[in-house]
């Protein structure tokens, strides 16, 4: 049985990849820092499963990964743990550095003393194209094609707009050094925004689908809520579902050799595209009403046009997304809706009883 450690295992990508490894036979261990109320919401499934052990460990604190790497001795090792905010990046850089720049950094000289060193993957990040941007070559084009929309891919120069997105060079280009440097299968997964049902309410995708249910609900009650405020509605994203991303990861472990990929579903859409999507499912087509632009919700400095290119994942590990922008959207708002159900009923049964 392989057995592979999951630095980050609380969060969203953490909880989908670990169920991914246990339905796949694997053994997993899951590294939890220490809160100070319960953080395991969304690994309640991989919890109660036989295969799965939760520890606790830091990825700032490399003693605590030199113990588990020493007892586990895994085959497999995903960092995936981060301070992941991009706009919180902006007010707490020094701590976000040591996280997601530091700690893959100690992992990874945890990872390179080992007898027999575990595969590696590094969760890097869309962010670190920043401002930058590809565009096919003229010579591709004739006057009968229209000009193809610019893109990032494997290739695409880094040029980082925050503190988030500087740790995340830093990271990757960490990983690029320890596999040229000591051979190591370390690998680092260009991953484009990528949302689901089990999102953090604080980014944007999940903030409009919870205001969208709250909003259902407040109509079907005769009540009224406050208008949902947001920066940038005209940044545009490259948005899929955490699901299909997390197959990606576990797919470049299994490849013959280490390299980096971008995963992304090659289409881009504004926020303001996303709101809109997410209130028809409520049927309101005046979505506009509802918002309020709040500039002090606005980045000191921001990535305006993401949209990857995963060509090379689809040609040498057949990786392609299942969920396109609409069922995404539709699946994060229903999911919402049917959860405010769920409160609401037991709210009720609670005041019966
Ligand atoms: P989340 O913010 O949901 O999860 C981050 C995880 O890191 C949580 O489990 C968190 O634990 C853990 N963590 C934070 N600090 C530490 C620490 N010091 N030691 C150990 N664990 C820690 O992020 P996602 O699941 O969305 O993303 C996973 C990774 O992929 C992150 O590195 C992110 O930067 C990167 N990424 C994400 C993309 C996306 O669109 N989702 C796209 C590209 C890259 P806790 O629960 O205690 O907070
Ligand atoms: P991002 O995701 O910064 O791309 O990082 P986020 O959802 O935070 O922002 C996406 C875009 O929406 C704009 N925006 C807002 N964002 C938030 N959070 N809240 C708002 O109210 C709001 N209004 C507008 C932002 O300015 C931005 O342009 C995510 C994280 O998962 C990173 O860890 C990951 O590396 C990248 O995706 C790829």
């Amino acid at each position: 049985m392989k057995t592979a450690v999951i630095f980050g295992v609380t969060g969203q990508d953490g909880s989908y990849l670990s169920e991914l490894l246990l339905s796949k036979g694997y053994k997993v261990v899951g590294v939890n820092r220490r809160t100070s109320s319960e953080n395991t919401s969304r690994i309640t499934y991989s919890l109660d499963h036989s295969n799965f052990e939760l520890v606790q460990g830091d990825v700032t604190d490399p003693f605590s990964i030199h113990r588990i790497l020493a007892d586990y001795t895994p085959n497999e090792v995903y960092n995936l743990a981060a301070q992941s905010h991009v706009g919180v990046s902006f007010k707490q850089a020094s701590l976000t550095w040591s996280i997601t720049a530091v700690g893959c950094m100690n992992i990874l000289e945890a990872i390179r003393s080992m007898a027999s060193p575990p595969r590696f993957y590094q969760a890097s990040s869309s962010e670190m194209f920043g401002d930058q941007f590809s565009v096919a070559k003229s010579s591709s084009l004739n006057s009968l094609q229209p000009v193809p929309e610019p893109y990032q891919n494997e290739d695409t120069p880094f040029s980082p707009q925050s503190p988030y997105a500087i740790a995340k060079c830093a990271a990757h280009h960490a990983v690029r050094l320890y596999r040229k440097s000591y051979n190591l299968y370390a690998c680092g997964g260009i991953l484009f925004n990528h949302e689901s049902e089990r999102r953090g309410l604080e980014f944007v995708t999940r903030k409009i689908s919870n205001y969208v249910a709250g909003l259902d609900w407040a109509t079907r009650m005769g009540r009224s809520i406050p208008k949902l405020h947001l920066g940038n509605l005209l940044a545009k994203r490259d948005w899929g579902h955490a699901e299909d991303y997390v197959e990606a990861m576990w797919m470049m472990l299994q490849q013959d050799g280490p390299d980096d990929y971008v995963i992304a579903t090659g289409n881009s859409h504004s926020v303001e595209d996303y709101a809109k999507e997410a209130f028809k499912c409520i049927n309101i087509e005046e979505y506009l009403y509802f918002i309020e632009v709040d500039k002090t919700l606005a980045r000191p400095s921001e990535v305006p046009y993401l949209r990857g290119c995963s060509k090379k994942a689809f040609r040498k590990m057949g990786w392609k997304p299942r969920t396109n922008f609409k069922s995404l959207v539709k699946r994060m708002v229903d999911h919402d809706i049917q959860s405010r159900f769920q409160y609401e009923k037991s709210e009720a049964e609670i005041s019966q009883s």
